[in-house]
């Protein structure tokens, strides 16, 4: 499904997707504040080249979307994608500030919230990422809920992620989804899963085991004229995951040093994970591209299975 905009909006389809587009191939979207702001260059962009092969490989076409001074882009060229990993002073954008990129001519990163919003305008279904944002720890003081939860509410997109990002308060997360009517299925496994680690601790609200039956509860929801998106939690493969126990001892620090430099608003996410980066040594982000990667594969299954469905 389609969102409809204005012919004036300033967009750009790359070769390979306005290509997929007229032929009517599956599509993925992929962010780009993961690339901008989640990892340090050149991680960020061997991720970035490699979740898009990884898509291809499973006779899909990938999407990264960005605002590139003020033009809102689907799918870059390697190019782009390239000059995006370096950039200094992009924007991460989300639904407040999409169009702010875009009037003042700006370069910005989209965040999934921001993503969700021009992969539905580009009627693109699907979209993998790492992990979406959510409700912090201490939310109840702070007031910080990601914008990508009311946007999993509103947007009619399936977004691949390995849960929320564990840094967050999973259980308040779970509970602002349930209430906004957001379904959340885990990939073949009942327990839910903590980005970093395979198990949070806490029960999946729904799980469905092949890409095929995930097509099918789309495919139902619309039957129904049920709007909004859906969140799909894909545990990191078992080889890369950081057991919960032990990333825990890190979060608590990375969340104590944000506490001591005051971090507040969009700084928090980028600045808690890369003080975890710090604190693993590396292992954080090797794990958090692994994730990555088994995101886009299984995002791309479903992409495939609901062209055929
Ligand atoms: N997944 C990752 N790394 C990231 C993100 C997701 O593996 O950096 C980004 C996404 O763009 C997500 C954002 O929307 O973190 C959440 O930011 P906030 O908590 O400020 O809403
Ligand atoms: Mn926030």
């Amino acid at each position: 499904m389609t969102r409809p905009h204005s012919p004036l909006l300033p967009i750009s389809y790359s070769k390979d997707v306005a290509a997929a587009k007229a032929r009517g191939a599956p599509l993925v979207a992929l962010e780009s504040t993961i690339i901008t702001h989640g990892m340090p260059y050149p991680g960020n962009l061997r991720m970035a080249a490699s979740v898009e092969e990884i898509i291809r490989q499973q006779g899909a076409v990938p999407a990264t979307i960005a605002v590139i001074d003020g033009t809102l882009h689907i799918g870059l060229e390697p190019e782009q994608l390239a000059a995006l990993a370096q950039a200094s002073d992009v924007m991460k954008l989300s639904r407040a500030d999409l169009a702010f990129a875009i009037a003042e001519r700006r370069t910005g990163a989209t965040t999934v919230a921001a993503t969700m919003i021009a992969a539905s305008l580009a009627g693109i279904g699907v979209f993998a990422t790492g992990g979406i944002g959510g409700v912090h720890r201490g939310a109840e003081e702070s007031f910080d809920i990601s914008a990508d939860l009311q946007e999993l509410a509103r947007t009619g997109v399936i977004v691949v992620s390995a849960g929320p990002k564990a840094i967050l308060d999973i259980p308040k997360t779970l509970e602002v989804l349930e209430t906004s009517g957001v379904p959340v299925v885990t990939y073949a496994e009942e327990a839910f899963p903590a980005f970093w680690s395979r198990i949070s601790g806490l029960k999946s609200p729904l799980t469905l085991s092949s890409p095929a039956a995930i097509a099918n509860f789309q495919r139902s929801r619309e039957m129904l004229g049920i709007e909004g998106g859906m969140l799909i939690a894909n545990p990191v493969p078992a080889d890369d995951e950081i057991a919960r126990e032990e990333m825990e001892i890190y979060i608590t620090r990375a969340l104590a040093s944000a506490d001591d430099e005051g971090i507040t608003g969009k700084d928090v996410t980028p600045f808690l994970l890369d003080a975890l980066f710090k604190v693993t040594e590396g292992r954080s982000l090797k794990t958090n591209i692994a994730l990555v990667e088994n995101n886009a594969r299984l995002a791309a299954e479903i992409a495939v299975a609901l062209a055929s469905s």
